[in-house]
């Protein structure tokens, strides 16, 4: 091993440069020379190594929703590690996977009565395309066999998420993916819908796009159409009133899944469990992950309607019915992580709680419509996007250079090429609310 990439280097004055740790989604030679590293979390804030204090405007990737290191997960994942290491979850079980399926099942939006353990919302992406496919092959229409996305969505990085998904940088470089695969139109309409509140009042109508694909690929070769409620990743689009119910309709009379992935917009960041019941649109599968365990021990899940756990309870009961799954599905201390998190989210009422903020929150992201480069900005539940106008010739340098300022300034932000995406923990408080977009505003003075 070369001397720079030794481990104990790490954390001091020596380059990272050489080290071998391939970063994900992250330009790995410009971090390499200049790190911003995190050495530990608390509450709303992460601490860099030096000891310096950053409030976490995003939830860490969006999934710390409880906040940092919180006490009852910490010490449900202690408690289980020392406990039951591992248990294999085919044809075996293990108390608390079976304990935490039925404390969430209550939990889940009216009619979501099964669950399917997964370890990402990579994998809760590639599970419910898979489980929709199936599904209609178990009740004799295996010629359903499309998956339909939208342009701008993110459903993660495996081969089925990554076909469906409609953000092109993620795509371009991976060959063909999968196929059967097609996309409607995205949402974002900075013409008519710029600096909405909430949800935009125009666009309802863009959902008639399925029925122009249900139109080409003839809609009985249709299994799904999957959509986040609203696109996080991808620039954070809020969907306009009334295309959500549209989406719904158009599945309905064509025999089409309906998939919510919902692994950010479920967990209380809408105000509400999850976003079908913020919306009012039941999908028939959902797909979430991140503050499922608060982000503390990997995990995903696939929620789903009976109807569809029972289409694949037929057979001999001596026969796997669902040749799908993971090493990992359940593992023990993403149950006790997810069982100590929902203690959480219960005793101090966050899955409702983003109710009470949302309009302040939404003032608060609003007041920066004046600052330098901005040119929209989008708000629902405790989610913001500050979009800026791009540098001319530079996509994404002007929203590079607003995360390392923020990170200077006391702020953990995240951003999607020149677009801001704000999502803090649900614990927030006005005052720590006041105080992002402050840092935010003082980073937009600044910027190039
Ligand atoms: N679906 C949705 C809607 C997501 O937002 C995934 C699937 C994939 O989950 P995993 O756990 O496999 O990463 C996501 C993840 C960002 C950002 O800053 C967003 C995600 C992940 C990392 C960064 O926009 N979303
Ligand atoms: N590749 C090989 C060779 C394996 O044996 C397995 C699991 O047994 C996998 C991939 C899948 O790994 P995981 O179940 O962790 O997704």
């Amino acid at each position: 091993m070369n001397e720079r990439a030794r481990p104990e280097a790490v954390g001091t004055t020596a380059t990272l440069e050489d080290s071998p740790y391939f970063m994900p989604f992250s330009m790995n030679r410009a971090f390499k020379k200049a790190p911003r590293m995190l050495a530990r979390a608390e509450g709303m804030y992460y601490y860099t190594p030096e000891g310096r204090k950053l409030l976490d405007g995003t939830s860490g990737l969006w999934c710390v929703n409880a906040g940092h290191c919180r006490k009852p997960i910490v010490e449900a994942v202690q408690k289980a590690v020392a406990t039951l290491d591992f248990a294999p979850s085919f044809q075996m079980g293990h108390p608390a996977a079976f304990e935490f399926a039925e404390k969430l099942a209550p939990l889940l939006p009216k009619g979501m009565t099964r669950i399917f353990f997964t370890n990402s919302g990579s994998e809760s992406a590639d599970t419910a395309l898979k489980l929709a496919i199936a599904y209609h092959r178990q009740r004799g229409e295996g010629q359903r066999i499309r998956l339909i996305g939208r342009e701008k969505g993110y459903h993660g990085v495996n081969f089925g998420g990554t076909a469906v998904g409609g953000i092109v940088g993620n795509r371009k470089i991976f060959g063909a993916l999968v196929t059967g695969v097609d996309h409607i139109r995205h949402t974002h309409d900075l013409a008519k819908n710029a600096f909405s509140r909430g949800q935009p009042k125009h666009g309802a109508e863009l959902a008639e796009d399925l029925e122009r694909l249900c139109q080409l690929h003839d809609a009985s070769t249709i299994a799904a159409v999957i959509v986040e409620p609203v696109a996080c990743s991808g620039g954070v689009y809020v969907p306009p009133v009334g295309y959500l119910q549209k989406l719904r309709e158009i599945c309905d009379r064509h025999g089409i899944l309906l998939i919510f992935d919902e692994v950010i917009t479920g967990w209380g960041r809408l105000g509400k469990p999850f976003g079908a019941e913020y919306f009012g649109v039941m999908p028939d599968l959902i797909t979430s992950a991140k503050g499922i365990t608060n982000g503390t021990v990997p995990m995903g899940a696939v929620f789903m309607k009976e109807s569809l756990y029972q289409a694949f309870m037929t057979g001999p009961e001596n026969a796997i019915e669902l040749p799908h799954g993971y090493t990992y599905s359940a593992h023990p201390l993403a149950c006790a992580a997810g069982l100590g998190t929902l203690k959480v989210y219960e005793e101090e009422g966050l899955l409702t709680r983003v109710g009470e903020l949302a309009e302040y929150w939404e003032a608060g992201a609003h007041s920066l419509k004046d600052s330098p480069h901005v040119v929209d900005i989008r708000n629902i539940g405790l989610i913001a996007a500050i979009e800026l106008a791009p540098r001319p010739g530079t996509p994404s340098a002007r929203g590079l250079e607003a995360h390392v300022k923020a990170f200077e300034k006391g702020a953990y932000i995240r951003v999607s090429g020149d677009t801001i995406a704000l999502a803090p923990p649900l614990i927030i408080q006005k005052s720590e609310i006041d105080q992002l977009f402050g840092t935010v505003r003082e980073v937009l003075k600044t910027l190039s």
